[in-house]
C-alpha cells in the first residue's frame, strides 16, 4: 500500500481531480468501473505523477495507505450509493470515503449516519470550478466529522487554488453542509447568469447594440467592481463567430438553457426554510420558461400594448445596466446568505458566512473580485442581519439605487423581460419597507380560517368575528 489517495469515478472530473493529487506529488491510485477510462487516463496523462493502476475494488483498497482515503466522482444519486456500498464492505473503521459529486445534501446526511454506525467517515465535499478548476485548483467545500478533515484538510487544501496564499478549501461543518453549501453556490451561480443573461438582453433589444460591442463592454466591465469569472466568459462568448455561418455563436445557438437540479434544489430548500431566495428562483423559471419551446411558439404575435421609445443616452443606460446588474447581483448573494444562516440553524451546523465568501474567491464558477467584499463584511460584523446591511453594499445600493429603476421601468415600458432585476428590486423594496401589505393578508385569513392576528399596540393573539358581530376576542 503506498498511494496517499484513491479516485474512483474517472470521467471528466474525476480525472482532472486525480491528475491535480499527482501534480501535487501524491500518489494517487485510480480506479473506474470500466477499467478503459482508467487506461485512457494513463495512456494520456501518466506523464502527471505517481498513479496506482488498479482493476476491483478490492486492489483499489489495498493500494491505499491506512487511513485510506478514497474520493468518489461518480455520476450523483444511485451510482454513488452503489458505489459506497461497495467500498465500506473493503474498507476498515476509521478510513474515510469522500464524495465530491454534486449530491443532494439530505442524501449526504443519510449517507454520514449510515457510515458512521459502521465505523467509516463520510465526508460529503462540493467541488466547484468545472473541468478547468478540477485540474488547476477548484473550490472544496467538505464537510462530515472534523477528525477526518485532519488527515484530509492538508490534501484537499494543497490541490484547491489559492488566493493570497489562502486555499479555497475550508471546513464547512458535519454532514450534509459541504453538499448544502455547494447547492446554494450553484443556485447564486444561477441567478449570477440570469442577471447577465438580462443586461445583455437589454444591450441587444433596447441598445440594438451588436454582441461584439456587447463583448466589449463586458470586457470593461471586468476591470472593475463587477470583475468575475462569469462576466469574463460573457465576453469570451459574445465574442465568438460561428464558423459555418460567420454570424455571432450566441445567435445560432438555441435559446433554450438546460438544467441539472442543482439550481432546482436551491429552490426547493428555500421554500422549505421560508427564505425568500427570488433572484434564484426567477432564475430557475427563466430556464424553464426558455425550455417551454412550444407554448412559446404558440404565444407568437401576443400582444406587446403601446410600447415606448428607446433610450437615446446610450452611455448613461450603459452604466444603468452595470448599476442594476451590480445591486441584483448584492441582492442574490444576501439571499443566497440568508439561506445558507437557515440551513445552518435548521441543521445545527455552524456555519461561518466569512468562510464561504472566502473560499468562493478562486476556483469556482462565481469567483469574483465582489467575494472579498463579503468577506471583510463577515469579518466586520458575522450576525449581519443581511448583506445588503453591510455598510459596503447599503452604500454601493444607494449609489445604484436610481439606475437600478430606470433599467426596471425601461424594461417593463420597452416590453423585455428582466425577472431577476425587478425581483431583486421589488425585494429590495420590500425590505426597506416599514409596512407591509401582510396586514391585510393576516386579516384575510382571519376572517376565512379564524387565524388570528397579532396587534401593534397589545400583546397576544386576536380574532375577529367576522361572521356575528365583529366584536374583537382575544384568542387563547
Ligand atoms: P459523470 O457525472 O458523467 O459520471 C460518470 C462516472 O460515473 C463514470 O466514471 C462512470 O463509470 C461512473 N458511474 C456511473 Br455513470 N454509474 C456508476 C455505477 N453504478 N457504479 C460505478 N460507477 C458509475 O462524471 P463527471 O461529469 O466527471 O462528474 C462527476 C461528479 O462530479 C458528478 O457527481 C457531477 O455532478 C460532479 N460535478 C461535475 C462538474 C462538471 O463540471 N462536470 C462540476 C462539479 C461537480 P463508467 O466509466 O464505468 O461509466
Amino acid at each position: 500500500a503506498r498511494a496517499q489517495i484513491g479516485v474512483t469515478g474517472l470521467a471528466v472530473m474525476g480525472s482532472n481531480i486525480a491528475r491535480n493529487f499527482a501534480k501535487h506529488g501524491y500518489t494517487v491510485a485510480l480506479h473506474n468501473r470500466s477499467v478503459t477510462k482508467t487506461d485512457a487516463l494513463l495512456a494520456a496523462h501518466g506523464g502527471d505523477g505517481d498513479f496506482v493502476r488498479t482493476e476491483t475494488v478490492a486492489e483499489f483498497v489495498a493500494a491505499l495507505e491506512k487511513p485510506r482515503r478514497v474520493l468518489i466522482m461518480v455520476k450523483a444519486g444511485d451510482a454513488t450509493d452503489a458505489v459506497i456500498e461497495e467500498l465500506a464492505g473493503a474498507m476498515e473503521p476509521g478510513d474515510i470515503i469522500i464524495d465530491g459529486g454534486n449530491a443532494l445534501y439530505t442524501d449526504t446526511i443519510r449517507r454520514e449516519a449510515a457510515l458512521r454506525e459502521r465505523g467509516l467517515n463520510f465526508v460529503g465535499a462540493g467541488i466547484s470550478g468545472g473541468e478547468e478548476g478540477a485540474l488547476n485548483g477548484p473550490s472544496i467545500m467538505p464537510g462530515g466529522p472534523a477528525e477526518s478533515y485532519e488527515s484530509l484538510g492538508p490534501l484537499l487544501e494543497s490541490i484547491a487554488a489559492q488566493v493570497d496564499g489562502t486555499p479555497c478549501c475550508t471546513h464547512i461543518g458535519p454532514d450534509g453542509s459541504g453538499h448544502f453549501v455547494k447547492m446554494v453556490h450553484n443556485g447564486i451561480e444561477y441567478a449570477d447568469m440570469q442577471l447577465i443573461g438580462e443586461a445583455y438582453h437589454l444591450f441587444r433589444a433596447a441598445l440594438d447594440l451588436d454582441p461584439k460591442q456587447i463583448a466589449d463592454i463586458f470586457t470593461q466591465w471586468n476591470s472593475g467592481d463587477l470583475e468575475s469569472y462569469l462576466v469574463e466568459i460573457t465576453a469570451e462568448v459574445l465574442g465568438q463567430v460561428d464558423a459555418k455561418t460567420g454570424k455571432p455563436l450566441v445567435d445560432v445557438i438555441v435559446d433554450a438553457a438546460e438544467q441539472k437540479g442543482t439550481g432546482r434544489w436551491t429552490v426547493k430548500s428555500a421554500l422549505d426554510l421560508g427564505i425568500p431566495v427570488t433572484g434564484i428562483a426567477e432564475a430557475v423559471f427563466a430556464r424553464a420558461l426558455s425550455g417551454s419551446r412550444a407554448q412559446r411558439a404558440a404565444a407568437k404575435g401576443l400582444a406587446a400594448g403601446e410600447l415606448a421609445a428607446k433610450p437615446t443616452d446610450i452611455a448613461q443606460f450603459t452604466e444603468d445596466i452595470r448599476q442594476a446588474l451590480y445591486a441584483s447581483k448584492v441582492v442574490a448573494y444576501a439571499q443566497g446568505f440568508d439561506q445558507i444562516a437557515a440551513g445552518s440553524a435548521e441543521y445545527g451546523w455552524d456555519l461561518k458566512p466569512g468562510d464561504l465568501a472566502t473560499i468562493w474567491r478562486g476556483g469556482c464558477i462565481i469567483r469574483a473580485r465582489f467575494l472579498n467584499r463579503i468577506k471583510e463584511a463577515y469579518e466586520t460584523d458575522p450576525a449581519l442581519p443581511s448583506l445588503i446591511l453591510d455598510p459596503y453594499f447599503r452604500s454601493a445600493i444607494e449609489t445604484a439605487i436610481d439606475s437600478w429603476r430606470r433599467v426596471v421601468a425601461t424594461a417593463t415600458l420597452l416590453g423585455i423581460p428582466v425577472p431577476a432585476f425587478a425581483s431583486s428590486l421589488s425585494y429590495y423594496d420590500a425590505l426597506r419597507a416599514q409596512r407591509l401589505p401582510a396586514a391585510l393578508t393576516q386579516a384575510q385569513r382571519d376572517f376565512f380560517g379564524a387565524h388570528t392576528y397579532e396587534r401593534v399596540d397589545a400583546e397576544g393573539k386576536y380574532h375577529t368575528l367576522w361572521s356575528e358581530d365583529r366584536s374583537e376576542v382575544r384568542s387563547s
